[in-house]
């Protein structure tokens, strides 16, 4: 595939920024699509920017479906921001459109370009600095519950089907396994067979949904902090992005993708795991902050299940990224060889920590329940 460099120019060309362009820079930390922020210089007012990004397509088969989901929910979102006297130019992404009013640019190599105003003035965090900041992105991803509650969520196309089904990927994790193409399986027998010995546990919330104990919502599916921008002054959780996975799903599993990514003070690759583990005080402080956002969206049954979601979507992550390093990091970026092992040690490590301490997680579960 070509670098997104090669096709930078042409895919700047292809939108209205309503300025002239003078600059574009790599952007950001995603591990999945290719983002440049866009400078603008406007005649009589200060530079103007934007976010532009390349999607990626080993994630993303269909980005024509993708942008249609994220139009739809934009907008909705922009609706109901504006109905309950928040500010849509802040609260939601919006997009840009190219010079033809499309939603998207596709260039000559097929794949697809969109871009989105930035939103300034905010940040964007790589680790939980703090309790607070941790409780302000459950707050975020809470209210992003509450807000979509009853968005029409049968008519959003599933943008990566079956993307938080674990038995599914337990079941491509071991074919590759068994593939072993590039003979890595040897050097991480220990963590194959850590998630091999959970293969029960994978069933735990699909068996749930199949019963109709856990509804189907509009779920956001990639509930990291880093997909959250917060604003630099109030530390307020304001704008939810990186909607790409937006989809019919269940709530447990955007509780569980935060707390795999934010109750620890490591990175996800983070080498001395020794320094990993799951700061019970965050998940606390972030279970009370998602609950008080979804302002009782949740059923007691979901709310019961979010210890599974949190251990569920932190073992699934790491057989993800067990499953790519088999495979030869085709879908994960990676920086240095060996890091999406080093990021499936450190899902491991958590999730030993999350069964070391389950009856003390369905506690503060408990104890933060809101009473109705
Ligand atoms: P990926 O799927 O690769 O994670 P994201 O959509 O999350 O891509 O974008 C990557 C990074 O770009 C984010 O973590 C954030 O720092 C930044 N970003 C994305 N959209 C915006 C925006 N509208 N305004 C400001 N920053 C943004
Ligand atoms: C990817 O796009 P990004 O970096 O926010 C991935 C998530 C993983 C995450 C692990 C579309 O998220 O599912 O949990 O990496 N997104 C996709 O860090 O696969
Ligand atoms: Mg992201």
């Amino acid at each position: 595939m070509p670098t997104a460099e090669q096709y930078l120019k042409e895919s700047l060309a292809a939108f209205d920024f309503g300025a002239p362009v003078v600059g574009a820079l790599r952007f950001g930390q995603g591990h999945i699509n290719d983002t440049f922020v866009v400078h603008t210089q406007p005649e009589d007012a200060s530079c103007r920017r934007f976010i532009l990004q390349r999607m990626s397509p080993a994630a993303f088969k269909h980005p024509d479906l993708l942008m249609e989901n994220i139009v739809n929910v934009t907008e909705y979102l922009e609706r109901m921001i504006t109905q309950s006297g928040g500010d849509p130019n802040r609260e939601a992404l919006r997009v840009l459109r190219t010079r033809d009013g499309a939603a998207f640019y596709r260039d000559d190599a097929g794949c697809c370009w969109r871009v989105f105003p930035f939103v300034e003035e905010t940040i964007c965090y790589q680790s939980a600095e703090t309790p607070a900041l941790f409780a302000a992105s459950g707050r975020a991803f809470g209210k992003f519950q509450r807000l979509l509650r009853d968005y029409p969520a049968e008519t959003l196309h599933e943008t990566i089907p079956r993307f938080h089904d674990t038995e599914n990927r337990l079941a491509n994790f071991k074919k590759a396994v068994t593939a072993d193409v590039l003979g890595r399986a040897a050097g991480c027998r220990e963590e194959i067979e850590f998630i091999l010995a959970r293969e029960a546990d994978c069933s735990a919330a699909l068996q749930a949904q199949r019963e109709g104990t856990l509804p189907l919502r509009v779920t956001h599916n990639d509930t990291k902090l880093n997909n959250i921008l917060m604003d630099r002054n109030t530390g307020e959780g304001i704008c939810v992005i990186d909607l790409d996975t937006v989809m019919p799903g269940l709530s447990i599993n955007d509780f569980g993708d935060s707390i795999r990514f934010g109750a620890n003070h490591c990175a996800e690759d983070e080498t001395d795991l020794s320094k990993v583990s799951l700061d019970l005080e965050l998940f606390a402080v972030y279970t009370a902050a998602f609950l008080e956002g979804a302002e009782g969206t949740l059923n007691d049954a979901e709310i019961a299940y979010l210890p599974w979601g949190a251990k569920l979507m932190t073992l699934e992550c790491g057989m993800r990224f067990l499953t790519d390093h088999l495979e030869g990091d085709v879908y994960f970026h990676i920086q240095r060889p060996g890091q999406n092992l080093d990021r499936c040690r450190t899902q491991c490590k958590l999730v030993s920590d999350m069964e070391s301490n389950w009856d003390e997680l369905a506690a503060i579960v408990a104890k933060s329940r809101p009473s109705r």
